[in-house]
């Protein structure tokens, strides 16, 4: 509440059934999105106080923003400001609900009788609903929102938009579901909203992701399930009843804290024949950085001074930390075909290729005697992003960035081919 009165309040935006909408009178274009102390199921038809559950919730919504925002994807979340609020970027809301699903349960059951629960979605099964509580959220397809050409703070939502929501919300499906799998936690689907950031026009990720928002069950676990099906399949609404809704509560609460948590950290080492590749490795070294991977630079040659090259590597093994090595070697790569036949851990090959000699020395890493699993990449950004995905198969967050990554260029190449066609016509 301290941190709450330092924040001068404006006018109340909106209010729903689980939250106020309040604007701030010393941050334009941001807004305090409140959480209000009470659960709802049935579209309120069922109302309880809970106590403590705007707390809790509040904690969901910013653990899982923190894990979306630091992989790179655009949400409208700033930053914690209390216990059961958070600032956000004032948007204009798309009245739409996208859900994605891994696994058939609930709704999808009624309405594709014949499926059974439990089917598994691969690719991921998109879903779209229009948010319109008189009509009960009817589901709707693309064209039906196409053809409603909403216009939200200037933007107008066409096939580019539409095509951007989607895809963005399997990326954030497939990043919450890695990060849930790290707690042995099936992340069965996900229900998600979007808004247009007023200030930038941009669309992004936006209301809040909680517990409303998605089904887990430990271990795959149908029976364990600690979402809010627990609440709504309740048959009568006892003080014993509530106690163990709020603890399941509490045991999701408790786990998100988890998904922030790195799983395993490594290294680079990048190795370099000779100084004068140093400006190579310097780039190697930054677009680690980029990824939060630790990167050491080293100068020895293979050829020149083999002794030192296996001195130097005993240097990191043995440690207990994961690392994956990077050879710079122009000319006669012998520095990374040294490496991997005498170390387990993972070598890339990245030679600073010249344009006199460049496709000749570049065999010298590609050729090599049987027995050896060196890859051999030529940008020094590509040697990091390699690295990255060796590091990203056993530590979520990493991964998640190369997921959000891999997101942003779409998306980015999708703007660019728009902005060419508006352009040219
Ligand atoms: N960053 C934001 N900027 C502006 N409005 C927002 C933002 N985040 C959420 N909202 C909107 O605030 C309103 C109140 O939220 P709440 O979830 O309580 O509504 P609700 O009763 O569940 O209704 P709805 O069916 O629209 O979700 C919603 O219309 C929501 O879309
Ligand atoms: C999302 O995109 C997929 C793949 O292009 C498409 O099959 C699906 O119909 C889309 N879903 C919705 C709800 O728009
Ligand atoms: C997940 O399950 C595996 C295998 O059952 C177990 O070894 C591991 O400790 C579990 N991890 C967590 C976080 O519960
Ligand atoms: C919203 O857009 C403004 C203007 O571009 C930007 O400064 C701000 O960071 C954006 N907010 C979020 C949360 O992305
Ligand atoms: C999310 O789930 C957990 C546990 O199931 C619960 O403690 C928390 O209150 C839930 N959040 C919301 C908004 O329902
Ligand atoms: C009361 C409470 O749990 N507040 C938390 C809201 O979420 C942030 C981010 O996880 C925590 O730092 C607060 O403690
Ligand atoms: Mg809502």
């Amino acid at each position: 509440l301290g941190q709450l009165l330092v924040l001068k309040l404006g006018q109340k935006l909106n209010e729903g059934k689980t939250k106020q909408i309040i604007e701030l009178a010393d941050e334009s274009g941001h807004v305090l999105v409140q959480s209000k102390d009470q659960i709802t199921a049935g579209n309120a038809a069922r109302k309880d106080q809970m106590e403590g559950k705007a707390a809790i919730a509040n904690r969901t919504t910013s653990c899982v923003f923190k894990l979306l925002q630091e992989a790179g994807i655009k949400t409208a979340f700033v930053r914690q400001q209390s216990e059961t609020a958070f600032v956000a970027a004032r948007c204009e809301m798309i009245p739409i609900e996208w859900v994605c699903r891994r696994l058939a349960t609930g709704s999808f059951l009624k309405r594709n009788p014949g499926v059974k629960e439990g089917y598994r979605f691969s690719p991921l099964k998109m879903e779209m609903f229009f948010k319109d509580d008189a009509n009960n959220d009817p589901q709707w397809s693309e064209e039906q929102l196409l053809e409603k050409k909403f216009c939200l703070a200037g933007l107008t939502i066409g096939r580019c938009e539409v095509d951007i929501m989607n895809r963005t919300t399997v990326a954030i499906f497939e990043i919450l579901e890695r990060a849930w799998a790290t707690q042995n936690c099936t992340l069965v689907d996900m229900k998600i909203e979007f808004g247009v950031n007023v200030s930038s026009k941009e669309i992004v990720l936006a209301d809040v992701i909680d517990n409303d928002s998605w089904r887990l069950w430990p271990a795959g676990d149908r029976g364990q399930q600690k979402d809010k099906q627990v609440y709504r399949d309740l048959k009568e609404v006892t003080p014993e009843a509530m106690q163990m809704v709020k603890k399941n509560f509490e045991w999701v609460s408790e786990r998100v804290k988890l998904l922030l948590e790195p799983q395993a950290s490594g290294r680079v080492v990048v190795l370099m024949g000779s100084i004068s590749d140093l400006a190579h490795c310097e780039k190697i070294r930054k677009a680690c950085g980029s990824y939060g991977i630790p990167c050491v630079l080293r100068v020895t040659s293979a050829h020149k001074g083999p002794d030192e090259t296996l001195r130097i590597k005993a240097e990191y093994e043995g440690d207990g930390v994961a690392t994956v090595f990077v050879a710079v070697a122009g000319r006669s790569n012998g520095l990374g075909p040294v490496m991997s036949g005498n170390t387990a851990y993972p070598v890339i090959n990245c030679p600073p290729i010249t344009p006199d000699w460049g496709a000749q020395d570049v065999w010298s890493s590609l050729r090599m005697p049987s027995g050896l699993g060196c890859s051999t990449v030529l940008s020094p950004d590509a040697a990091a992003q390699f690295a990255a995905q060796i590091f990203g198969l056993s530590d979520h967050l990493l991964w998640a960035k190369l997921r959000a990554s891999m997101l942003n260029t779409w998306v980015s190449l999708k703007q660019a081919d728009q902005k060419l066609q508006a352009c040219s016509l």
